[in-house]
């Protein structure tokens, strides 16, 4: 045992997400060395047995039933929120506000005030040493991490085009049960925000510009769906199905995006192409090793699009894990987040992505539906 200092992590939530974070948690001090020592101290779910079991399966030494409590313990020094949206502000803000770091799962918050307020939280917080992070885990595809590097470097020269979908089609059978990413309330938007706040939030991060303005269109194509209780009752979906959204970039470049769980045969296309003036770049996350690399300033003769293997040890974060072509997946994103949020802790630096970057992916889910509830033709995106 090393005498790095311990980082006690207390997770609220162990559906999907939860399992992924576990994951992560458990893994990352192994593979990579880390300046802290993480523990998976306490596991917070609602209902006592549950938590007890999912605790035992994903490897937490203690539980909780309440976060409040959670948030009191002298073990635990770090937050982790991997709840429905509708509670992220009330348990981020409270944590901030008691001296603990804090891991929020995306989308930030349900509305652009409840991010507002979350940022401010973690302003403040900052201050006082203590450190916040929104989980957008697909920037930590070594992938999508070279292709922000490439950007940067000027290999495609100036944005013109970006061109983003998240397809997923898990809720394209109408007789699915009604379900809490359905229920505005709790998840704030639909596929908007569940997977479109990706696409946008990835958008940002590879470009390294803004969504200035938005158009936007949306649809709910099942209204109403069976209760999962037995019942034979419906009750109604109060999000979009589907959104889909021109936008303008910050350097000038114009953008389309498509987000939907209805797109038949795609599982979880997270998809991204970007048009320079020097060349493109495109990815796809159903072969997320990959990025697709064009040089325009090749002679036409030999240039064209061609397939980097994103596995080399210089690729980031791939160092740590298997020799060049073995791959890694979905769970890998996870880890890297957590590595990346350790070494902030540790170094006293600012983890990314920060709430104030969830909340500017929060404005322009806010633009997109307005413009789509009015059908105006444009919508600036308010600025931070
Ligand atoms: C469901 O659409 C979901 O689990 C999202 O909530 C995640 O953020 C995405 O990574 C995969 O799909």
């Amino acid at each position: 045992m090393t005498d790095r200092q311990l980082l006690g992590v207390g997770m609220v939530g162990h559906a999907f997400m939860g399992a992924a974070h576990s994951q992560a948690w458990r893994t990352v001090g192994r593979v990579f060395d880390l300046p802290m020592r993480p523990s998976m101290a306490v596991l917070c779910g609602r209902r006592a047995s549950n938590t007890t079991a999912a605790a035992d399966k994903l490897g937490w030494a203690a539980v909780e039933t309440d976060w409040k409590e959670l948030i009191r313990r002298d073990d635990v020094h770090l937050i982790d929120i991997c709840t429905p949206g509708d509670s992220h502000s009330e348990i981020a803000i409270a944590a901030l506000e008691a001296g603990k770091h804090v891991l929020c799962e995306k989308p930030l918050a349900n509305s652009v005030a409840a991010a507002t307020a979350m940022t401010e939280a973690a302003q403040r917080a900052r201050q006082r040493g203590v450190r916040s992070m929104v989980g957008f885990n697909y920037r930590r595809v070594p992938a999508l991490s070279l292709a922000r590097r490439m950007v940067a470097d000027g290999r495609i020269g100036t944005v013109r085009h970006v061109r983003a979908q998240y397809l997923q089609d898990f809720i394209a059978d109408p007789q699915l049960p009604m379900m809490w990413r359905l229920d505005r309330d709790r998840a704030g938007s639909g596929a908007l925000g569940d997977v479109g706040a990706h696409i946008v939030d990835l958008t940002q991060f590879v470009t390294g510009e803004r969504i200035a303005g938005v158009s936007g269109l949306t649809a709910t194509f099942v209204p109403e769906r069976p209760l999962d209780d037995g019942s034979g009752q419906y009750a109604p979906v109060t999000v979009d199905d589907a959104a889909i959204f021109l936008a303008r970039l910050t350097g000038g470049g114009i953008a389309t995006f498509e987000a939907t769980r209805f797109a038949t045969g795609r599982k979880n296309a997270m998809r991204l192409e970007i048009n320079g003036s020097a060349g493109s770049i495109a990815f796809d996350f159903e072969s997320m090793n990959e990025l697709h690399f064009h040089d325009h300033t090749e002679s036409p003769d030999t240039g064209g699009f061609r397939r980097i293997l994103a596995t080399e040890p210089s690729h980031p974060y791939v160092e740590a894990w298997w020799p060049p072509g073995h791959g890694l997946g979905y769970e890998h994103t996870f880890t890297h987040e957590m590595r990346d949020l350790v070494d902030a802790i540790a170094t006293g630096t600012d983890p990314a992505p920060s709430f104030a970057d969830g909340l500017a992916v929060q404005q322009v889910l806010d633009a997109v539906e307005r413009s789509a509830a009015d059908r105006s033709c444009w919508t600036e995106v308010s600025p931070s």
